[in-house]
């Protein structure tokens, strides 16, 4: 039986107050509350502050190289689809060194969970700008602030038709957790971008600056309109929406490859076996 012991939370070598604490309570609740037994789940992660949030939790985990996650990821969910496949890692290891395979993965549908730790920053190598660092960003390798475009990665994947696309903060826990929840259930590429504050490398995207402009969707809200989805996926700035911002129902890749094999993992195997 799942209880709150279950995924239980070991020490962590985070800063006091960084932002990651509240995020794997976060994915911890999620857990506990979509009832999924240990041996259901793979976490996949890359390398970063971000990426040891599984190493803390008790559940079974890949750890890929910085940025490659998701190809991993892609693996296990095709090799196993009966599989809950979660990913977790920065924005830095996700939309950087990761956003090709970020983009392919959304193409494909692959029924993937992502949780993005997005602290807007390098938090492991000490403070480099990250893709989604706004521009103007100072850092020690960037002193006169970051002259190029921010990414956006909610209007990336809300513009590729992503099958769910949600974005939180840190500091609204009960949120993060509905979001996982939502995103755990979907079917198809989910992804989870969740605001973080990184208090010892980004001191001006911290807890106030988050908490003052994070605004949750109104509740008329319709995630499956994609016109207005990508309206609001634009938004950035003095109101940051967060929620279930686009959703869509289309069949993910593995269900798709399954179609007329029996929907085992064993017929993969033995396709795979012909090219052996
Ligand atoms: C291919 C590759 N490039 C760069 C690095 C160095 N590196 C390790 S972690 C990291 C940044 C991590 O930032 P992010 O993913 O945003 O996570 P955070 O530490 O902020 O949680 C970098 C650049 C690496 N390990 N491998
Ligand atoms: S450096 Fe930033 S992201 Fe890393 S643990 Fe410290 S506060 Fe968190």
């Amino acid at each position: 039986m799942i209880t709150n012991d279950t995924y239980k939370i070991s020490e962590t070598a985070w800063c006091p107050g960084c932002g990651n604490f509240s995020i794997i309570k976060s994915v911890k609740d999620a857990l506990v509350r979509s009832g999924l037994e240990q041996d259901q789940i793979v976490f996949v992660s890359g390398i970063g502050q971000a990426a040891k949030a599984p190493h803390y939790l008790n559940v079974n985990l890949l750890d890929g190289l910085h940025g490659r996650s998701l190809p991993a990821a892609t693996g296990v969910k095709l090799a196993n689809p009966t599989l809950n496949v979660i990913v977790e890692s920065g924005d830095g290891c996700s939309y950087g060194e990761g956003g090709n395979h970020f983009i392919s993965a959304i193409r494909r549908n692959i029924d993937l969970t992502v949780i993005v730790h997005n602290n807007q920053v390098y938090g492991l190598t000490k403070g480099q700008a990250s893709p989604t660092s706004d521009e103007g960003f100072v850092t020690k390798t960037q002193p006169d602030g970051v002259k190029s475009g921010s990414f956006n990665p909610i209007e990336v994947a809300v513009a590729l038709k992503a099958g769910f696309v949600a974005r939180s903060f840190s500091g609204m826990p009960a949120h993060a957790t509905e979001m996982i929840v939502k995103g755990i259930k979907h079917k198809g590429f989910s992804l989870i971008d969740i605001l973080q504050p990184c208090v010892t490398f980004n001191k001006v995207n911290n807890f106030g600056w988050y908490k003052k402009r994070c605004v949750e969707l109104p509740k008329d809200h319709d995630p499956t309109n994609w016109e207005n989805a990508l309206k609001v996926a634009t938004q950035w700035g003095d109101k940051i929406p967060v929620g279930v911002i686009y959703e869509n129902s289309r069949k993910p890749y593995d269900e798709l490859i399954y179609t007329g094999l029996n929907s085992t993992p064993k017929d993969l195997k033995s396709i795979l076996a012909k090219y052996c």
